[in-house]
């Protein structure tokens, strides 16, 4: 199975640092800005979705060939890597420092104060599409040596027992969901941005309070669709000779029904979706 350290409590892939100690101090020391906006999310919920349309927003709809982990940077990659991307220092990156993470609510970096608090933008996503979505990008890194090497009802299993990176669903999803109602946290899901996307590139420039014109709206939705954002493949791919990114696969709301059983499907409602009870937080399983 996928190895993993533990870090502030989380699993972290091991590809992520040869020291987990040095993860968990860089976390922990980490100095937030009130300008930075975290995009964050469970792995495979539409992070890189959201990195661009938030990038696009304080960018007044530019599309940039730059590697979107350039200007969007992964904190826990950031942290510790030294071989996976090109290492961006976060200290004298200028702000607004946009910035993605897969932490847990308790770890994320924050500031006490409310006045100097930084934004935060969760994207949750129906799990049974996450488990597949997670699937694929983890059997795509085994291309690249630490990837998963097996078959999809293993990995199916070790997303419902929680190991695999960033630990159980459920507790990622429900850490943040707590905080949904707080004034620096706007909590979306990846369904809703399905059904409505202009409407949702607004409700996120207005959280940041970047007020855009309905041309705008409407260019960055255009763009930010998945195939405006596969017409700029460069940006996401990790290798040169890529010519698709495992970041923009097929972006479907119901992708899971070509992969679950339903001996699978009933686990996945009794062990995954019952802890969902009771919480408010509900998901479109289609569309
Ligand atoms: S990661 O590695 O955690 O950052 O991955 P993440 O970006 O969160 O998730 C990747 C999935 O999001 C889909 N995606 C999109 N869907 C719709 N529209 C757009 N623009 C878009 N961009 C990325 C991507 O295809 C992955 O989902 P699957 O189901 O694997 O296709």
């Amino acid at each position: 199975s996928p190895k993993q350290w533990k870090v502030l409590g989380v699993k972290i892939p091991h590809f992520f640092s040869k020291d987990p100690a040095r993860l968990a101090d860089y976390i922990t020391k980490f100095e937030t800005r009130p300008e930075d906006v975290f995009v964050v999310t469970y792995p495979k919920s539409g992070t890189t979705w959201v990195q661009e349309i938030v990038w696009q927003i304080y960018n007044e709809g530019a599309i940039s060939s730059e590697k979107q982990g350039l200007r969007v940077p992964f904190l826990e990659v950031t942290a510790t890597h030294e071989k996976l991307v090109e290492l961006i220092d976060l200290k004298t990156m200028p702000s607004p420092r946009v910035m993605k993470t897969h932490l847990p609510y308790s770890t994320t970096p924050r500031s006490a104060d409310k006045e100097t608090m930084s934004k935060y933008i969760y994207i949750a996503r129906n799990p049974k599409d996450v488990a597949v979505s997670y699937y694929h990008f983890a059997e795509h890194l085994k291309a690249f040596g630490f990837g998963f090497n097996g078959p999809w009802e293993f990995f199916a299993k070790c997303f419902i027992e929680g190991n695999v990176g960033w630990d159980f669903w459920n507790d990622h999803v429900l850490d943040w969901w707590n905080h949904k109602d707080d004034p620096n946290v706007l909590f979306l899901k990846y369904e809703d941005l399905h059904k409505d996307l202009p409407s949702h590139v607004r409700m996120i420039a207005d959280f940041l309070n970047k007020p855009l014109s309905d041309e705008l709206i409407n260019r960055i939705a255009d763009q930010c669709t998945l195939s405006g954002m596969k017409k700029n493949i460069t940006s996401y791919t990790f290798h040169p000779e890529q010519t698709n990114s495992p970041l923009l696969r097929k972006g479907l709301v119901g992708d899971w029904k070509n992969y679950f059983t339903p001996e699978l499907n009933e686990k996945f409602e009794e062990q995954v979706l019952a802890k969902l009870k009771g919480t408010g937080l509900e998901f479109d399983f289609e569309m």
